[in-house]
């Protein structure tokens, strides 16, 4: 409001708002501004769905989703839109909670089982209280919007109070620092090549954050597809500000009161993916890009003669047929089937890229055929939205129409199951353009939107993400028996239903190693957990160290994929430049920094393998209860202020705490750790919580802890997730004087079965003292265990067992010394019931 007066200074009231308007004169625009004045009424529309009607019309609905829940819809004349939502998943259940209105003098009451909300009488301002009477989230300006005669609604606005010590995570796709305080951002999706810390908007939009004051947390997430903007108190006023230049105000109020119960609720309310195929959670190997046929065995079968494990090779646009999407370039794969099947011999799966833009060319059926539907984006009269990608002139389909985005689906139909690729990577949906500064479409492209028909400036943000549902969609029907593997660049809330999630075009030096940490924990915790970085860096050149030191970070994000942009960073002199000096080598294959680093790439990738069963189980939980796979800290103890400013650290599934070096040149690590105690996974010694402790922490490790009582499981490294049955299981048992629960989740890795009892959930519950040990094992489900050995490790046991039970017969231990410290190791049979261990 105030931006288009100062604007307009020098070209006097060219825009000019309603109240100024002289009835005789022109102006370029007349603006108005529409706040909330005194409410008038207030009803019960339905259960659990109150409408309060200011004087002026504004009029808000109030829709209690759960006990914690809270849904806000403001129209300014009293008419609300069409209540559509991408992002809301269709699986979500209202719990109709119990509420009932209450009238005072001021204001509006509505009580819960878990909160109380108020609407002031005055301005219809919102207040939220807990039971106990603490204020949780409080208006500020509360409601207001702009219109102008041009435009029509051209800003929805909701203003709160940010109380002194409050501070706010999420938003998903941010690079800056993790507290989000101080910040503000812009949501558009773009292709943003050489990003860093300071670049906004980026790829993504999630506009959902969280708050966490007084050791209370609540999220809030506005639903609403338009560029939007989140100001968490950048000016130093005291308040939080989210709006959006159209559309509704249409925003979820979430309470926690723990970080970490509003992280599952919004999941919930967005959605959570199904089971990926196990290999998926495998090492990936991609290049901008692999080809002929000959390079991608070559670099297949280096990976087998070296013992590196893999279990995907991907293919960018170069695989195609000038660029045009679902052909093949015969001259590089001219049998795409043979060599496909080749590489599934040898364990491979085969990914390719598949981009929005089809080439405008008449031979190509594709775009013909798509002509002939009326199946593309079209400008306001009429013509079809034409844009340079990179076969040139391009069209894109309308994937917000359910036709075309089965016909999309259906269009992978060769590749999947002729050909047999096994998963495919959408990337360029913002949707990217090249050569125009806006990167993207005009604003007034339509789209048909489920046919409510919305310029793009509604649709842009959820165009990748509409990409990928017709892919994830398409592949299901192809193939109803196999669970579909996606990666999308570009998203929306909710968008994590259908697909992963790679966080785009980064570069190849230690300040990215740093964002791709923040970005992945971010974006986890704002309901996308399938998310991995391009390791090593897209764009410029890694060292040995660096690349090292990426490999065993992406040990610990779910999509574990190395990337880069190959030679294609030829004449773009500021990527190249590296700490290393000039260019050596643009390869990033596990071998391609010298035998030293080699073998320590080969190290952590080993590691990924053998922790599969862990992360397998986090990824359950979280298909399961929405539980982020990577938690930052203040998700884990949100009482302990030090964690809140805790950047570096994680919390990987629920027991794993990460370290990673991400500084050159460091052998040494100090950290804070959270409450508890822990134990360094490489050396079995423990230390105390709620202290700063440094470790060693050589090039060949990354530093992670263990929460004392966890029971880890670990799989025998293979070189990729089929290459034979798990023949032996290895659990890591670290003692705690209490109790600690500890589950384990197993299926055959693919397929559907396990929806019908076809998986094992095996529960550990670990109870320990100084006199005795005492570890039970709970079996769930019916799929059986390819395994019938089950090697059970003990550290830090306060005594040397001298009686030890398993099922009530005594059995023999080894032991085994790691630096310094006492494992106890029992070679059991898989089905054992109980171990206890006594002095
Ligand atoms: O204009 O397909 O982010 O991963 O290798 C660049 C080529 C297009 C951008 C993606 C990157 C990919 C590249 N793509």
């Amino acid at each position: 409001m105030t931006k288009l007066k100062k604007k307009n200074t020098k070209q006097k009231h060219k825009i000019i708002h309603i109240d100024k308007a002289e009835p005789s004169k022109r102006y370029d625009d007349v603006y108005q501004d529409h706040i909330p004045d005194q409410i008038e009424s207030a009803t019960q529309q339905e259960l659990n769905v109150y409408i309060f009607r200011c004087k002026n019309k504004i009029t808000l609905q109030v829709s209690f989703l759960t006990e914690s829940m809270i849904r806000f819809r403001y129209a300014i004349n009293g008419e609300f839109q069409n209540d559509f939502s991408y992002a809301i998943d269709d699986e979500f259940n209202a719990s109709d909670p119990k509420t009932h209105l209450e009238e005072e003098n001021d204001f509006f009451k509505i009580t819960t089982s878990h909160v109380q909300c108020f609407v002031l009488k005055e301005g219809m301002k919102v207040h939220i209280k807990n039971l106990d009477g603490a204020c949780i989230c409080e208006d500020d300006g509360g409601f207001r919007a702009q219109s102008s005669i041009l435009k029509g609604i051209s800003r929805v606005t909701v203003s709160k109070k940010a109380a002194k010590d409050e501070v706010y995570f999420g938003l998903g796709d941010k690079s800056s620092s993790l507290n989000l305080r101080g910040q503000k951002f812009e949501n558009w999706n773009t292709d943003s090549f050489l990003y860093d810390d300071k670049t906004d908007p980026l790829y993504r939009t999630i506009p959902f954050y969280y708050s966490l004051k007084n050791g209370l947390a609540y999220g809030i997430f506005m639903d609403n597809t338009y560029r939007s903007h989140f100001d968490f108190d950048s000016k130093k006023r005291g308040n939080v500000e989210f709006s959006a230049s159209g559309g509704e105000m249409n925003y979820y109020f979430i309470y926690g009161p723990s970080l970490l119960s509003v992280a599952a609720q919004y999941t919930k309310l967005t959605g959570k993916p199904d089971l990926p195929p196990i290999w998926a959670l495998g090492f990936h190997q991609c290049r901008f890009s692999y080809y002929p046929e000959s390079k991608v065995k070559e670099i297949a079968n280096e990976f087998r003669s070296r013992q590196i494990p893999c279990d995907a090779i991907y293919l960018d646009i170069d695989y195609m047929d000038e660029f045009r999407c679902f052909t093949w370039n015969n001259s590089h794969f001219p049998k795409p089937t043979e060599m496909i099947k080749a590489l599934r011999e040898k364990g491979f799966k085969t990914i390719v890229m598949i981009d929005p833009g089809l080439k405008a060319d008449d031979n190509y059926s594709i775009y013909a055929e798509g002509k002939k539907r009326d199946y593309f984006c079209k400008r306001p009269d009429g013509d079809i939205m034409i844009g340079p990608v990179w076969p040139s002139d391009c069209v894109f389909p309308d994937f917000t129409n359910p036709v075309v985005r089965s016909w999309w689906g259906h269009l992978y139909r060769t590749l999947y199951s002729k050909n047999r690729i096994a998963g495919f990577w959408n990337d360029m949906n913002e949707p990217a353009v090249f050569k125009i500064e806006k990167k993207t479409f005009p604003e007034d492209v339509r789209h048909y939107y489920e046919g409510e028909y919305a310029s793009h400036a509604k649709m842009h943000n959820v165009y990748g993400m509409q990409m990928s549902r017709a892919t994830h969609e398409g592949l299901l029907r192809l193939k109803n028996h196999r669970r579909p593997f996606v990666i999308t660049r570009a998203t929306y809330s909710g968008g994590q239903r259908y697909s992963s999630v790679w966080t785009g075009d980064n570069t190849s030096n230690w300040k990215h190693l740093k964002i791709a940490n923040i970005q992945c924990q971010r974006l986890s915790i704002s309901g996308f957990s399938f998310v991995g970085s391009d390791v090593g860096g897209f764009a410029g050149q890694a060292t040995g160290e660096l690349f090292v030191r990426w490999l065993q970070l992406g040990v610990f994000h779910p999509l574990y994929r190395v990337h880069s942009i190959g030679e294609n960073s030829e004449g773009d002199s500021e990527t190249n430049q590296n700490e290393a000096g000039p260019t050596i080598s643009m390869d990033q294959e596990p071998w391609s920094f010298g035998e030293e680093f080699t073998s320590l790439a080969k190290y952590a990738i080993e590691l990924r393998y053998q922790l599969l069963p862990y992360i397998y189980t986090a990824f359950w939980k979280y298909t399961k209860e929405g539980i982020p796979m990577i938690k930052s800290l203040a998700f884990y103890d949100q009482t302990d202020p030090k964690l809140i400013e805790t950047e570096r650290e994680f919390i990987f599934g629920e027991q794993i705490l990460v370290s990673p070096v991400i500084k050159k040149g460091r052998t040494n690590q100090k950290l804070y750790l959270p409450k508890g105690l822990w134990y360094h996974y490489w050396t079995a010694t423990s230390y105390g919580g709620n202290q700063k402790v440094e470790i060693e922490a050589p090039l060949s490790h990354i530093p992670i802890f263990i929460k004392a009582g966890s029971v880890i499981p670990h799989y025998p490294i293979r070189q990729y997730t089929d290459e034979k049955p798990v023949d032996e299981l290895t659990l890591h048992v670290y003692f705690k004087n209490g109790k600690e629960i500890s589950q384990l989740y197993e299926d055959e890795g693919d397929g559907f079965a396990y929806k019908n009892d076809q998986f094992s959930l095996k529960t550990y519950e670990f109870i320990g003292s100084d006199k005795e040990i005492n570890l039970t094992q709970h079996k769930k489900g019916q799929w059986i265990d390819t395994y019938h050995t089950c090697n059970v490790l003990f550290y830090g046991l306060p005594f040397q067992p001298a009686v030890c039970l398993v099922d009530e017969a005594e059995i023999d231990f080894q032991t085994i010394e790691i630096s310094g410290n006492m494992v106890y190791h029992f070679i059991l049979d898989n089905n054992f019931q109980q171990i206890i261990l006594k002095p």
